[in-house]
């Protein structure tokens, strides 16, 4: 079966693209007729012309928080977006297609009353050929409808009951909001008959020359031959190929390094793939940025370019007021300045894919990403619900196997890794994950104790989450360091691998300040981290600790509980982005570490 690439859209000299980003026409299902849209056929209908209560709905965005009352921030079930847009004339004997960067959670596409694509996962990219459908040089409607369902079987799970009252509810587990809608941005773009469907890159070093194994997959005549340039940063070509499967050599390499770990981090060449006809006319052309690195890892340590790496950064969320997950350009450009304010070099994309611009600037910036898959508190294990989770995984891997930036795969977190039943699971989903790249290691992020959870014989790096101070022994910060060092050394030395952890932290409310320190003060969470701190510094001498993430880079947004003011407010960020006390605190450290390395 021919695996379709999911390249990030890119107008060339080949291909034209038109962003249908904007207002859309937006309605509600009934919680208690959810079907009543498909039953009433509503890609049939116009939604300026039927009884029907329209709003208008941004893309991207969530949808949960932009209106006024409950029903929609808390709906279940489907929702039904609409609009039109224009096929230029001369886009025909193109090949059109619709590309959505994510729908949250579950997305059915129709195109001027045919079905199109369907897609049941969130935070990942599909696309559609739809050539045959539209009109062009015409008006065309799509209709889409977004099902935020989470069930036993979903990638993330959930459950779903009917209160007292009639109305139906959404339960899950995981602690952030269960955010829906057209998140990420939705584009028409067009590819010549015979185009470039996929390209991948893997790198490698040897002294100070690198190597670019690249792999081009073409779609349509074979009657093309193939040019491949590597350009540096100026324009200038420093390698070139033309066979469709090869490997670039390149003299002198700039590497690509993380922020503040070279004077000039995440340095991107550009391979730029052109297919010609006989003639040696221009048939199509896209350009990939590709970063030279090599991670290697054994059991103490990961290694970048040959080099050590410990990761100073973050467990984060894609998160803000009114938007939810919708993406937010000036958002996410305030987010990586505060992380080179603060010296950090990495954060993981807890607990979900993040969007394709937001990984674009980790490549720029060299920031290291450990990549996570939707799949989170996995439980009741099953063969579906275990086939959803291997397809997050393909589709995750698919989109970011050519990013620099990317340096571990991380399989879950917090799957109920205490139950027997997780030990077949995870040794396939780590075996899934080994049968589409080796050259990452994977892990799991775990909040079990190591000697009683069973996926952490199938990993390369160990990923503890404690909340020692916090959700235990809160208040009693004097045995947090004996604490944190007691786990993180024996997941070292029961598996033999590095340790990261990936969680630590303390709720705390901006402006609140209690002397001596008070639990969800700004004192309070100062102190914790200080005694974490300490605990790092003395494993990081015995040298199999790797990396320190805190929880979280900012407040967010949860289901609502009484262990939660507004959200999580672990941030050392508030939700608006301004710094706690802690930030500050954080900043010194980060900088330090940095300089000593
Ligand atoms: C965790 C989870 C994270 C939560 C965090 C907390 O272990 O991985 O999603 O937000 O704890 O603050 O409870």
């Amino acid at each position: 079966v021919h695996s379709s690439g999911i390249l990030y859209p890119r107008a060339s000299e080949t291909r034209d693209l038109i962003s249908l980003d904007g207002l859309w026409n937006f309605a509600v299902t009934n919680t208690t007729d959810p079907m009543r849209g498909h039953l009433d056929n509503w890609f049939r209908v116009n939604f300026n012309t039927i009884d029907l209560d329209v709003q208008k709905m941004p893309v991207p965005s969530s949808y949960n928080d932009v209106g006024t009352d409950t029903s929609l921030r808390d709906h279940v079930g489907p929702v039904w977006y609409q609009r039109s847009f224009f096929v230029p004339k001369g886009w025909s004997g193109q090949k059109v297609w619709i590309r959505f960067s994510s729908v949250c959670r579950a997305a059915e596409v129709w195109i001027n009353d045919e079905w199109v694509v369907s897609h049941d996962i969130g935070h990942l990219p599909f696309q559609a050929e739809i050539s045959k459908i539209v009109n062009f040089g015409a008006e065309n409607t799509i209709t889409v409808t977004v099902d935020n369902t989470l069930t036993a079987t979903t990638i993330p799970q959930g459950s779903i009951s009917e209160l007292i009252s009639g109305r139906v509810k959404q339960s899950y587990t995981f602690d952030f909001f269960n955010y829906a809608g057209i998140d990420r941005p939705v584009v028409l773009y067009t590819t010549p008959a015979t185009y470039i469907d996929d390209i991948t890159v893997t790198t490698d070093i040897d002294g100070t020359n690198g190597f670019i194994n690249y792999s081009v997959v073409v779609e349509g005549s074979d009657k093309v031959t193939t040019k491949v340039s590597l350009l540096d940063k100026t324009g200038k070509e420093v390698a070139s190929d033309t066979v469709l499967t090869g490997i670039l050599f390149v003299q002198n390499a700039t590497f690509w390094w993380p922020y503040l770990m070279d004077p000039n981090p995440g340095y991107l060449y550009s391979l730029q793939v052109q297919l010609l006809d006989a003639s040696s006319n221009l048939v199509d052309k896209y350009t990939l940025p590709v970063g030279i690195r090599v991670i290697s890892w054994n059991s103490t340590s990961v290694t970048i370019n040959k080099k050590p790496i410990y990761l100073r950064g973050f467990g984060r969320h894609e998160d803000s007021d009114l938007r939810g997950k919708g993406l937010d350009l000036p958002l996410i450009i305030r987010d990586y300045n505060l992380i080179k304010w603060i010296g950090a070099n990495a954060y993981r994309t807890s607990h979900y894919p993040y969007a394709e611009e937001i990984m674009d600037l980790a490549d720029e910036f060299g920031i290291m990403i450990i990549d996570e898959s939707p799949a989170v508190n996995t439980e009741n294990f099953s063969n579906e619900l275990l086939e959803n989770h291997k397809k997050s995984l393909t589709e995750l891997i698919q989109r970011d196997k050519n990013r620099p930036s990317v340096i571990i795969w991380s399989a879950a977190n917090e799957p109920r890794t205490q139950y027997n039943a997780s030990e077949a699971y995870y040794k396939e989903v780590v075996a899934h994950i080994k049968s589409l790249d080796t050259t990452r290691p994977v892990t799991v992020v775990n909040n079990q104790l190591p000697d009683s959870e069973y996926s952490g014989k199938f990993i390369d790096i160990a990923s503890c989450n404690v909340y020692y101070g916090w959700y235990s022994n809160t208040g009693d910060i004097d045995v947090v360091t004996a604490k944190v060092k007691e786990v993180a050394t024996r997941w070292n030395k029961l598996h033999n691998i590095p340790v990261i952890m990936t969680e630590y932290g303390a709720d705390t409310q901006e402006g609140l300040h209690l002397l001596p320190a008070y639990s969800w003060s700004e004192e309070y969470q100062n102190t914790l981290l200080s005694q974490y701190f300490q605990a790092f510094d003395q494993m990081r001498e015995e040298g199999f600790f790797i990396g320190e993430m805190i929880w979280n880079f900012a407040d967010f947004k949860t289901a609502q509980t009484y262990t939660r003011v507004g959200g999580n407010k672990k941030g050392i960020f508030t939700r608006n982005r301004q710094p706690k006390a802690s930030a500050h605190l954080l900043r010194k450290r980060y900088w330090a570490l940095a300089q000593n390395l």
